[in-house]
């Protein structure tokens, strides 16, 4: 840490010259600087750095390890910020996993968008969860429209029979996929280019930006959007770091992280088209299938024991979580339509 000299200007007009910690704060995330979760990190670090004397190293993925060894050095205070999504926290953190019960979450951009800004369920109901597992959340903010890739195009759960699926780890994701017909395989990212590569597995699911800049539609070209979640992250900092922060210093995060959550709701739509558009023009292999309401309607169906499941598991705070998603998501519905 480096000692900086302040002047502060009292109430009665006398300056005063005070020492100030600079310090510097580690950041982990799961993708690159150019990926969703970079552009937020990027913001953040340059508020912070433009408004204080500290400065933000930023982690990218691979980093640190993979999501659950970041996560452990968050836990551990070894770094003070941590972006992890609930498709791995909500192994440890079970009401994350709300965020990952299929056809729950809205599929238009801006009711996306309305749901995750104002959203009482997004901004005040797991803020107290998080701090149980000795987390300060800080933004909960979606990356686009889930979309499964495979190697077959597949329209029924009969179609998805015998397709081993990745996902990430939350075990909720498995629940989701067995629902589907198909055969799930949890496993962190890393594991996953290899795994598709030697057919180990036959599909994944991601959103479009993801799966453009990471290459998986070269992998599995049928890209196909069945409507049932988008892929959502969550910026936290270790709550005992959080605590020990000046009433300045806590400001300076809140204010930080306010304004790049505003500036990731209003680049994550753009970036979700972009991927899309990219694989349209790159990838002639690509195949892209949207599902008929009635195809997805039979995919619903079956999301409904996956909701029963989390609730058996999150408890009524995870019923009064789902409650509460739905009754924003038909709020911010009514607000744009
Ligand atoms: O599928 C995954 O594991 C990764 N997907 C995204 C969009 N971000 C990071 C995560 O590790």
């Amino acid at each position: 840490m480096k000692k900086v000299l302040q002047t502060l200007t009292l109430m009665t007009g006398i300056s005063l010259a005070v020492s100030v910690q600079a310090a510097e704060w580690r950041y982990a995330m799961e993708e690159g600087l150019t990926d969703p979760q970079g552009i937020y990190a990027v913001k953040f670090k340059e508020e912070i750095e433009k408004n204080s004397n500290h400065t933000v190293k930023i982690y990218p993925v691979g980093a640190l390890g993979e999501s659950a060894d970041a996560m452990e050095q968050a836990l551990a205070g070894l770094i003070q910020f941590i972006d992890q999504s609930p498709g791995f926290t909500g192994a440890m953190i079970p009401e994350a996993e709300a965020f990952l019960v299929p056809y729950v979450q809205p599929t238009d951009p801006q009711v996306v968008r309305t749901f995750f800004k104002e959203g009482k369920a997004v901004n005040e109901m797991f803020h107290e969860i998080y701090r149980e597992h000795g987390l300060e959340l800080l933004s909960i903010f979606p990356e686009g429209e889930q979309v499964v890739t495979t190697m077959k195009e597949f329209r029924t759960p009969a179609d998805l029979e015998g397709v081993k699926i990745r996902t990430m780890t939350s075990p909720l994701l498995l629940e989701t996929y067995t629902a589907f017909g198909a055969s799930p395989i949890a496993m962190a990212w890393g594991e996953l280019i290899g795994a598709l590569k030697t057919n180990m597995v036959d599909g994944q699911e991601n959103p479009a930006i993801w799966i453009e800049a990471y290459g998986l539609d070269e992998l599995a070209p049928v890209l196909t959007y069945t409507g049932h979640g988008q892929y959502t992250t969550a910026v936290m900092a270790n709550a005992d770091f959080y605590d020990s922060l000046s009433a300045e210093d806590k400001k300076l995060v809140q204010d930080a992280a306010a304004v790049a959550h505003d500036h990731i709701l209003n680049e994550a739509v753009k970036m979700d088209e972009t991927g899309l558009k990219i694989i349209k023009e790159t990838n002639p292999n690509a195949k892209i299938v949207r599902l008929t309401e009635a195809e997805r309607a039979v995919f619903k169906k079956r999301a409904t024991a996956v909701e029963e499941k989390f609730i058996a598991k999150a408890g009524k705070r995870g019923a009064a979580i789902i409650e509460q998603m739905k009754k924003d998501i038909a709020e911010a519905e009514a607000k744009h339509n």
